[in-house]
């Protein structure tokens, strides 16, 4: 991208001008979350100051505005995934609550002992603990798709492991921790073969390219606004409307229903169904600023951006002594997990933060990965569209005077 561009990308992102221990902020921690442009949190302030009021209830001005604003929302976001209609697009509370609403209502009612569910050994737990709830509550059996040393799924494993018992396969579009970029379209249609539906874990793909749902063949997919430029706290699940309208709903309360008595209760058609209680509908609103912030930079710019952006990482940190680089595969988002010799990763990162480099470190809710490599944690340095290759500079140079020091 170009450094005139760059910098005026740079400067809708009031946060980058922040100073840590009197260095500029060097924010490599975008697989957590990204930060945030200014017109999302215009957005945020202006629904607070101008148009708050709840939704889906009041016949009033306030809560109509409301109401409007929270539901374009809604069909922005089904646009921009290809979803056939806004009943698709259920809004949660992130892409952990999303998978959790699949995994609790699907397999609550669609889910018997000794029905297999695949999921793959690079998932983050969010993808692994709501599964492991339905072995434990109804013996469904968990089945783990290996990773192989370059990080890339095992696909002969896959096909292995699917069977007429299997029901759901889940697994994510990309990994948050090798950035490994798998095959999904591929995966979706061998399980779709065996008879299994799809969910696809969409967290960390969507803030990189593109994403049909329609072209991938998913069933279900997850993410989480917060990082995709969008405010915390709102999530997506899109849900083929055949499978959503079967599923029995998540959580009882406000919104989902269409007639309360001690009785009988009826529920409310889609999406409301799933969604009890009052959204964060000023969440929402932010969000859809985001995807037209997105839309406007253009997903082809962003990735030839952080393309480049990679190739120049790997080659800068390739010249470290002692560096090790977890993953090879040659499908792969912005994302580069490491160690240095014996260093460890937590003392990376504690210093890096010290020279104002913000890095994650640690097992990254993936300790099955972890054991996968054998190792107890990595430091992980993850890029979005306003990062620099003077910033990789920063980081390369880090790193070779922590490896000094030890
Ligand atoms: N990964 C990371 O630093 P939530 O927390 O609900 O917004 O997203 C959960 C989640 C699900 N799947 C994948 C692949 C993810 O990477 C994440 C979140 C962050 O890697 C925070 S742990």
């Amino acid at each position: 991208m170009d450094n005139s561009i760059l910098s005026v990308i740079r400067s809708d992102f009031p946060i980058l001008q922040t100073e840590v221990y009197r260095h500029p902020l060097i924010y490599l921690d975008n697989a957590a979350t990204t930060q945030k442009p200014r017109c999302v949190v215009e957005t945020l302030t202006k629904s607070y100051l101008e148009n708050n009021a709840n939704v889906h209830r009041g016949v009033h001005y306030l809560s109509q505005l409301a109401t409007e604003a929270h539901e374009k929302a809604r069909k922005e976001v089904a646009d921009f995934i290809g979803a056939s209609s806004e009943r698709e697009i259920v809004f949660t509370r992130g892409c952990t609550d999303s998978l959790n609403l699949v995994a609790s209502a699907y397999g609550e009612a669609f889910l018997k002992e000794g029905d297999e569910v695949i999921v793959s050994e690079m998932e983050h737990h969010s993808n692994i603990v709501p599964w492991q709830f339905l072995q434990e509550k109804k013996g469904v059996v968990l089945k783990v798709i290996p990773v192989q040393d370059d990080g890339t799924l095992d696909l002969q494993a896959y096909k292995a492991l699917l069977s007429d018992r299997t029901r759901i396969v889940s697994v994510a579009h990309m990994s948050n921790v090798l950035g490994t970029v798998n095959p999904i379209r591929d995966m979706v249609a061998l399980a779709h073969e065996a008879g299994a539906v799809f969910v696809v874990d969409a967290a960390q793909s969507l803030p990189h390219m593109p994403i049909d749902v329609q072209e991938l063949g998913a069933d279900f997919l997850a993410f989480s606004a917060h990082k995709v430029y969008g405010p915390t706290g709102v999530g997506v699940l899109f849900g083929r409307e055949e499978l959503l309208e079967k599923m029995p709903p998540y959580q009882g309360g406000g919104e989902m229903i269409a007639h309360v008595s001690f009785k009988r209760t009826t529920y409310d058609k889609l999406p409301y169904k799933f969604e009890a209680g009052t959204p964060d509908y000023v969440g929402t609103v932010a969000f859809s600023s985001a995807l037209a912030y997105l839309k406007k930079i253009g997903y082809e710019n962003i990735q030839a951006h952080e393309a480049e952006l990679m190739t120049y990482a790997m080659e800068q940190l390739k010249e470290i002594d002692d560096l090790h680089i977890y993953g090879s595969a040659p499908e792969r988002g912005a994302v580069v997990s490491f160690n240095i010799g014996k260093i460890h990763h937590l003392d990376i990162g504690t210093l890096l933060d010290r020279l104002g480099i913000a890095v994650r470190t640690g097992h990254h809710c993936a300790e099955p990965l972890m054991n996968r490599f054998s190792v107890e944690g990595m430091v992980r340095a993850s890029f979005a569209l306003y990062n620099t290759k003077s910033e990789i500079d920063a980081l390369a140079n880090g790193l070779r005077r922590i490896r000094k020091m030890f």
